[in-house]
């Protein structure tokens, strides 16, 4: 049975998602942000599931413990499914609020029915020893045509879900975190984690 586990991300949104969904394990959950040093992975995988196995890897190295880490990303079917497995540096490095923008622009003057995208998130579960899990959660939903609310964080106020008619940043976080692509791959990884 599996004591404690390691959440392998450097992104507090995250850690707080995954913290509500795992809620109910009988472990402990500590995000790796807690302690002074930390594992700090070149995210230079061609897919999610690389970059997820890559993170949660190196964080089991480290900390010699059970570990889970997220890679995330966005599909947009007009580009092509990008920016994919370079969301987070769509728009160069470290530059969160801009990604927004560039995929407006690059979205300009394409009607609402044809923003169809959907979010990916791939959980990779590493043993100490470094043998891994992998799951996988997805939601549909449309780029809206401009940023709308304040919750969450990313691409959450572009990504509009049909059947609340809202963008994630306008549903409360609850919701968001009941549907969500990282909602889907914990509940998964959540049944792993009680079967080990
Ligand atoms: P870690 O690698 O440390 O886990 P990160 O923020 O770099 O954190 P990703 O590489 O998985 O995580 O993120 C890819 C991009 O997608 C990044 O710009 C995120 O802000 C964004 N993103 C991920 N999950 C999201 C979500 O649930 N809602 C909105 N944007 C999200």
């Amino acid at each position: 049975m599996i004591e404690e586990i390691i959440l392998a991300t450097s992104n507090n949104h995250k850690v707080e998602e995954m913290k509500k969904n795992l809620n109910g394990l009988e472990i402990k959950v500590t995000p790796m942000t807690s302690f002074c040093k930390y594992p700090q992975t070149e995210e230079d995988g061609k897919t999610l599931e690389k970059n997820a196995i890559k993170k949660a890897k190196d964080a089991a190295k480290f900390f010699n413990k059970w570990t889970l880490a997220d890679d995330s990303g966005l599909e947009v079917d007009w580009l092509n499914g990008e920016p994919g497995v370079y969301s987070a540096r769509y728009a160069g490095e470290n530059c969160l609020y801009d990604n927004n923008k560039k995929l407006l622009l690059a979205l300009k003057g394409v009607p609402f029915e044809k923003r169809t995208a959907k979010f990916r998130t791939v959980i990779a579960i590493s043993s100490p020893n470094r043998e891994i899990y992998l799951v996988e959660g997805k939601i549909y939903g449309i780029i809206a045509l401009q940023s709308l609310g304040n919750n969450g964080f990313g691409y959450d106020p572009v990504f509009y879900v049909p059947e609340y008619k809202k963008t994630f940043a306008e549903l409360s976080i609850d919701i968001k975190n009941s549907i969500s692509h990282r909602a889907v791959a914990l509940q998964k990884a959540k049944e792993i984690i009680k079967s080990l």
